[in-house]
């Protein structure tokens, strides 16, 4: 409804570039991720990141080497992300979101992100704002991310709006509450293009 009201080159760039898929993976797939991911994680603490940070209650980790299972899974989601040309980032990040956890609005940094950030949702569903960054408070748009989807930001959707996650409070998409439970994210992104230039590019 409230994209209706913003300029119609930015609503046809941000619906080209900003993509979620429900039930991209089934209930086996996401207890096959939940499984490898949770010896890992659960030999870390929960962080609750200085004010200037933009995670509150997490841990994380960094993977490169997956079970066949999990490598087919994680393929279909770098396949459904990313152009052929993509040089998909080898480690995929995991992000464990504590239920009163929360991810605060920011920009992926270029110096590690290219143009693509996608991710799929394990253990709850949440809510994603987006905000432009050059208008917060009327360019907004909220994405439900149910459990077990998948989300694909890219171009204006990546590099001109910032992205958070409700924390359970304010967690509503349609003045509905979306319940925010523990949440796991697998999050693929491919390399800055700047990363594989050659100095004469
Ligand atoms: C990021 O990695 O930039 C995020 O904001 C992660 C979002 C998510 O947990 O899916």
């Amino acid at each position: 409804r409230l994209r209706e009201k913003w300029p119609v080159t930015l609503r046809q760039a941000f619906e080209r570039d900003c993509h979620v898929v429900l039930d991209f993976i089934t209930d086996a797939e996401e207890a096959t991720l939940c499984d490898e991911v949770a010896p890992r994680l659960k030999r870390l603490r929960y962080e609750k990141s200085h004010w200037d940070d933009a995670i509150h209650l997490y841990r994380e980790t960094e993977r490169s080497q997956w079970s066949p299972a999990a490598t087919s899974i994680i393929n279909r989601i770098k396949t459904r992300s990313f152009g052929s040309d993509a040089q998909h980032l080898s480690h995929v990040h995991v992000l464990d979101l504590h239920k009163d956890g929360l991810i605060k609005p920011h920009i992926d940094s270029s110096r590690y992100c290219g143009d693509v950030v996608s991710g799929v949702s394990l253990l709850s569903d949440s809510v994603m704002r987006l905000r432009h960054k050059d208008d917060e408070e009327t360019l907004i748009v909220d994405l439900l991310l149910r459990r077990r989807s998948l989300y694909i930001l890219s171009g204006v959707a990546r590099y001109d709006f910032k992205h958070e996650i409700l924390a359970d409070a304010v967690s509503k998409f349609k003045e509905e509450h979306v319940p925010r439970d523990r949440r796991i994210s697998i999050i693929c992104r491919d390399l800055p293009k700047s990363v594989n230039a050659s100095p004469t590019d």
